[in-house]
């Protein structure tokens, strides 16, 4: 029989009446307002940025070139060979963008640290121009009564270094760079991160070829770059720990494969966890374990990466927190092969932000860390990244009406929200982003800021999800 909506109603009237009938419901039940989903006391609600993506200024004081200005100089790598030789000018603009996030009422911001600005060959002599931006930035910060987290690189490497990430000698020198911003900011910097999404300066940057420094590299070429890039954070690690004054947090900026079981049994979220361990092995496993898996190694063969003896000691150097960025679900299934899981396929009708990759399943949030938990019990967790692309215009009344973003932050801080009420430990949320920035291969024409930026006169404007974020950190709640 085709229920019509009327008679859906009356049906639904008669079936509470009768479900109803001699039960006593309690009166508040219906009288109170539902409770706003409260964060816990002391949660840390942040905004994240990186250098090359906002500072500009990239001849200025004594800064060197990264592979990015590189790259992004070299005909047909960006969207319309945009470049960051100006982005948002936030070398000059820097208290601007403070007073912004003390407007939002951030208790943190996270930013990265342009390694070629302090060391502009990558090693060898300091710059102290460069070092005394971060410090301007780090005071101004604190003055403002917010958190500086920092993150030591965030893709743009120094040009100058031989060879990149191809040469162990570069992990070498991050540990030395590590040892000497801990060694300078630590006195009022409490959080380092030590590396940003291994992925995207790895495997797309000499393997796909989108991303600096361009290159497409064999299979044997890459595993043995994603080592070097892991070696690199543990020797950070390390060298902050040597370094910085004590009781200095450390952790990394990962944008682990998230994968979401595809309905909530045990059977499913079993098969999430395997998957988590074995999709994540070159990078997040390797380091939360201190080795490869046996099933990275075999699936690898002739191509697995050259380890020396002491390097997954270092690899696995323990931290004092995990940071995981989270974007976009893969949706897993258990079965009977080898691995246990199987990775369902995207349809077509998949929905996604402005970014084509930008897929959305907000309980990526929920995931992230329940896996990470679950599997390898971090004393911290934060999401070290979220945020969405848009196609943001300015109406005619002046506004930047984003109901799309609210919608994706909302939902994915209604995920956080959940991980927090089971008790997960996380502490705290960067959004992506401040502002609108320079994105990558994609230059300006995708926006992700919380701030609408003219990348004409640089004037920033914020939108409504700023407004919708201001009053969630308000009320330490979903809103
Ligand atoms: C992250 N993907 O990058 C970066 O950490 C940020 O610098 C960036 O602006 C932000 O997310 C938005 O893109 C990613 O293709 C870039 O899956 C690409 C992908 C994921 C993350």
């Amino acid at each position: 029989m085709r229920i019509t909506r009327r008679r859906f109603g009356q049906t639904l009237a008669g079936t509470a009446a009768a479900a109803f009938a001699g039960v006593t419901l309690p009166k508040f039940a219906w009288a109170q307002k539902p409770e706003l989903l409260r964060f816990p006391d002391g949660f840390m609600w942040g905004c994240a940025t990186a250098s090359y993506q906002i500072e500009g200024g990239v001849s200025e004081d004594g800064r060197k070139p990264s592979i990015w200005d590189t790259f992004s100089h070299t005909p047909g790598k960006t969207f319309h060979g945009e470049t960051g030789d100006v982005a948002d000018d936030s070398y000059h603009l820097y208290k601007e963008d403070i007073a912004l996030l003390k407007n939002l009422g951030v208790k943190c911001y996270r930013f990265s640290i342009s390694w070629s600005r302090v060391f502009p060959e990558g090693t060898g002599q300091p710059n102290p121009k460069g070092l005394d931006y971060y410090n301007r930035v780090v005071d101004e910060l604190l003055k403002n009564g917010i958190a500086p987290y920092i993150t030591l690189f965030h893709w743009d490497l120094p040009q100058a270094l031989p060879g990149g990430w191809q040469s162990r000698d570069t992990a070498k020198a991050f540990g030395d760079y590590a040892a000497y911003i801990s060694r300078h900011l630590s006195d009022r910097v409490g959080h380092f991160f030590t590396t940003n999404e291994f992925t995207c300066f790895t495997d797309i940057g000499y393997k796909e070829g989108r991303f600096a420094p361009g290159l497409k590299l064999s299979d044997g070429e890459v595993n043995q770059i994603r080592h070097y890039a892991i070696l690199a954070h543990g020797m950070g690690v390390q060298a902050i720990r040597a370094n910085a004054k004590s009781g200095t947090q450390v952790g990394l900026a990962e944008n682990a494969t998230v994968y979401v079981p595809v309905m909530e049994d045990p059977e499913q979220i079993a098969a999430a966890r395997r998957a988590t361990r074995e999709g994540n092995a070159p990078f997040l496993t390797a380091i939360l374990e201190g080795k490869y898996t046996d099933g990275y190694l075999r699936r690898e063969g002739a191509n697995a990466p050259k380890v020396e003896a002491g390097d997954m000691k270092i690899i696995g150097s323990p931290l004092d927190f995990v940071g995981l960025n989270a974007y976009t679900p893969e949706y897993v299934r258990a079965d009977s092969s080898p691995h246990g899981y199987v990775v369902e396929e995207r349809q077509a009708s998949y929905p996604h932000m402005a970014s084509d990759w930008l897929y959305i399943g907000p309980e990526v949030t929920y995931w992230a860390v329940r896996n990470v938990s679950d599997l390898w019990k971090p004393r911290a967790i934060y999401i070290t990244e979220n945020g969405c692309s848009a196609d943001d215009v300015i109406n005619s009344a002046g506004r930047i009406e984003d109901t799309d973003r609210v919608m994706y932050l909302r939902n994915h801080i209604t995920q956080l929200h959940r991980a927090a009420s089971e008790g997960y430990p996380i502490k705290g949320y960067f959004l992506w982003s401040l502002m609108d920035n320079f994105e990558w291969a994609d230059g300006y024409s995708k926006r992700f800021g919380l701030h609408y930026v003219d990348f004409k006169t640089l004037k920033r404007t914020p939108k409504l999800s700023a407004e919708w974020y201001t009053e969630v950190i308000a009320k330490n709640a979903v809103v």
